[in-house]
Formats: C-alpha cells, sequence, structure tokens
C-alpha cells in the first residue's frame, strides 16, 4: 500500500515514508471513504485535527474529501473569541470548530479550493452554497478572504459580500463599519458593513427578533437577519 502511494503521492510522504495528507483530498484518495476525523499537514510535520467528509448529497461531482474548515450544530462551543484563536483554531473536532486562519491561509496558498457552505433551519429544511474559487491571504494582509464562482444549492449567496475583506475580532477591528462588526455582532468573521451572513455568532434557537443579527444568519435564504440556522459547515476541497 504504502508503495503504491510513493508512485501516485509523493509531494504528501515525509522523508521516512509516512503518509502526511495535506488535506482531507489526499486522504480521500489514499482510499479512505468514511466521513470523520483525520490528521492533515497543511504546514510541514505539526499534525491539525478535522473533520473530512467524505460524501455529500451523492451527486459524482461532490464525491471527494471536503476538508470542514467551520462548523457549528448544537451550539456547544462558544465562538465569541479574540484574533489569535482565531488564528490558531478552536473547539471540538466531534462537533463544533474553527480550523483557524492561519491553516486555511497555509492550505489555499498551496493548492486551489471550492467551497462549500451547508446549512440547515430548525424546520429541517436545507440549502447550500458552492463557489468554485476559495482562498484566505496571510496573515500580513489581515487574513483577506477571496471567494467567486457562486452556484446556488437553494440558499443564495450571502458569501460573495464578503470577499475581499479583512478578518475581524471584538479585539481587531479590519471592517468596513465605524465601530467593530465582531462586538456589534457577537461574532468574528470576514465582516464588511457588516455582514449577510454570520457563521461565527451566537447559537441561537430559529427565528429571534429580539437578538437582531447576531445569530447564525444567511441572509439570501430567509430574507432576513433574524432567522438561525441549526447548522452550517464550511468546507473546501481542491481542485486539480
Ligand atoms: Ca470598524
Amino acid at each position: 500500500m504504502m508503495e503504491f502511494l510513493v508512485v501516485l503521492l509523493p509531494a504528501v510522504l515525509s522523508s521516512d515514508c509516512k503518509f502526511m495528507p495535506f488535506d482531507c483530498s489526499d486522504i480521500y484518495n489514499s482510499g479512505e471513504t468514511v466521513s470523520g476525523i483525520y490528521s492533515i499537514y497543511p504546514a510541514g510535520d505539526i499534525p491539525v485535527w478535522v473533520y473530512c467528509q467524505m460524501i455529500s448529497d451523492g451527486k459524482d461531482e461532490d464525491k471527494g474529501g471536503w476538508t470542514v474548515i467551520q462548523r457549528r450544530m448544537d451550539g456547544s462551543v462558544n465562538f465569541y473569541r479574540p484574533w489569535n484563536q482565531y488564528k490558531r483554531g478552536f473547539g471540538n473536532v466531534e462537533s463544533e470548530y474553527w480550523l483557524g486562519l492561519e491553516n486555511m491561509y497555509q492550505l489555499t496558498r498551496n493548492r486551489k479550493y471550492m467551497l462549500r457552505v451547508d446549512l440547515e433551519d430548525f424546520e429541517r429544511r436545507k440549502g447550500f452554497a458552492l463557489y468554485s474559487s476559495f482562498s484566505v491571504d496571510c496573515e500580513c494582509v489581515g487574513y483577506k478572504l477571496h471567494v467567486s464562482g457562486f452556484t446556488d444549492g437553494g440558499a443564495g449567496d450571502s458569501l460573495t459580500h464578503h470577499s475581499d475583506k479583512k478578518f475581524t475580532t471584538f479585539d481587531k477591528d479590519q471592517d468596513f463599519h465605524e465601530g467593530n462588526c465582531a462586538k456589534q455582532y457577537l461574532g468574528a468573521f470576514w465582516y464588511n458593513y457588516c455582514h449577510r451572513t454570520n457563521p461565527n455568532g451566537v447559537y441561537l434557537w430559529g427565528e429571534d427578533p429580539t437578538h437582531y443579527g447576531v445569530g447564525i444568519s444567511w441572509y439570501t435564504w430567509k430574507n432576513n437577519d433574524i432567522i438561525n440556522m441549526k447548522s452550517i459547515s464550511m468546507k473546501i476541497k481542491s481542485v486539480f
């Protein structure tokens, strides 16, 4: 098996021939087709635990190893955190987590990626948004987001609005608002003025007009900022 990998994947093998997958695509291509927790190596020898989604929706073009970079599902993790934690990553890879801006930068500086955002509301309705290109710049330019090539999976496009924006946390304001969008909407994101989606906001249960814009909303799906998601996940797959 390892000799087979040496032939096909020389770039992901260390000098002692240990399999060091760069992302979940490498794991999928090595023969693993079960979704779950794996370690990847986006920046050298340091492993990063991540959830790999190996199949989505059963369509051929969606198959393959998706590297989950952000996931909310039950409110078990506090996402109102400072810059250094958004840089490094936090949470529980089995449930809710943020992969970290530096890991996203290391992944997307080396390979071209597509992005899929999966959404589910509290009425069990599902939608998604697909982007043919996703990348994050270095910390030196504020981990600026670049996303383009939208395809509608029923939820509409709430993310292009955030493209070419720097990342903002409550202790690092790089948004286009005179105040701090992270403080105002209790999250952290590539805020503009301020958002059409707030994936790292407060986990609220469905519709909540008393807490405008602070929940996990996706404006173009619900046409408002007060209907919150039961789950959201952002996942990337390398495009060869
Ligand atoms: Ca500001």
